[in-house]
């Protein structure tokens, strides 16, 4: 096994913040925590809002790469301002997770996707948290190759639900 990804995984030191915007999100949002796990990549979890704790959520971003971190997801639901706050305080990679709250959630798709130049948030489906994570371990794959050896064995279990037909 690569020796970067090893430590990776032996120091449990997170290299991607998920953030939240509620605590009534984190039923689906926990999804994206579970996935970064199985796939052996450290994470940390917090309810931060863009509107409702601004100050916190600010400084958590500010400080999260000298803190380690690599990649940030952001889910929130309505207004979802959220993915974009935090990329307006921080050059690491955001990836922004919309979640069905409201409006069956195209209001937090849309608040979430249609970031302006120069802003960018990755954005995935609505209540895309597994997805968001498998994103997260593709961008980190690029520094800890070992990750790609692991994405291409999830991949072969989720092939184990199809038919071969040339088999
Ligand atoms: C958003 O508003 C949250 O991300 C959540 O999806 C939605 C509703 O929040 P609560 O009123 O349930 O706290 O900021």
């Amino acid at each position: 096994m690569n020796q970067r990804a090893n430590e990776l995984q032996a120091q449990g030191k997170p290299v991607v913040g998920i953030l939240t915007g509620s605590p009534s999100d984190l039923d689906v949002v926990k999804k994206a925590q579970e996935t970064l796990t199985s796939l052996g990549i450290p994470s940390e979890l917090f309810v931060l809002s863009a509107h409702r704790t601004p100050e916190l959520t600010a400084r958590y971003c500010r400080e999260a790469e000298a803190r380690g971190l690599e990649v940030i997801i952001a889910c929130a639901g309505m207004a979802a301002h959220l993915a974009g706050a935090v990329a307006a305080q921080t050059f690491l990679p955001v990836i922004g997770v919309p979640l069905k709250s409201s409006l069956d959630g195209m209001d937090a798709l849309l608040a979430t996707v249609q970031m302006p130049p120069g802003i960018p948030v990755a954005t995935v489906g609505i209540d895309g948290s597994k997805n968001a994570a498998y994103l997260a371990a593709r961008m980190l794959a690029r520094k800890f190759p070992e990750l790609k050896a692991r994405l291409e064995a999830d991949l072969v279990e989720q092939q184990k639900r199809y038919d071969n037909p040339f088999a």
